[in-house]
């Protein structure tokens, strides 16, 4: 490192921080929407991730307002797309439901998140 000036040291780390932070798989879009309101409960939820994810270590699960795991154990990546994320759900009665997932990126970093959708009486 002698004779490299520290700030040029600093731009490297910062470009290879943005670098690295671009490559983690974050939430894209998520059907039902984020925070939507739907008449008709879904039969599934589908995340779509901005990068690809490792199928053994990627889930998602949907749970009810009292944390009860409410779908159906069966969340999975689809093996024609490594960036969608789905899981099934029984006839869900109305209420509030968080899905919660948790990814691991075909760069080795694990994100996670959740959100949530309503289903109206
Ligand atoms: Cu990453």
């Amino acid at each position: 490192m002698r004779g490299l000036p520290a700030s040029a040291l600093a731009l490297a780390v910062l470009l290879w921080g943005a670098a690295g932070a671009e490559a983690h798989a974050f939430l894209d879009r998520a059907d039902p929407r984020v925070g939507s309101t739907l008449r008709n409960p879904p039969a599934q939820v589908r995340i779509w991730f901005t990068e690809g994810l490792e199928p053994a270590f990627s889930s998602a699960r949907v749970v009810n307002e009292a944390g009860q795991q409410v779908d159906k154990g069966d969340s999975q990546v689809d093996p024609s797309n490594l960036t969608l994320l789905r899981v099934s759900l029984p006839t869900l009665p109305p209420g509030t439901y968080k899905v919660i997932w948790r990814v691991l990126s075909v760069d080795s970093h694990v994100t996670e998140g959740d959100f949530t959708f309503r289903v109206e009486p």
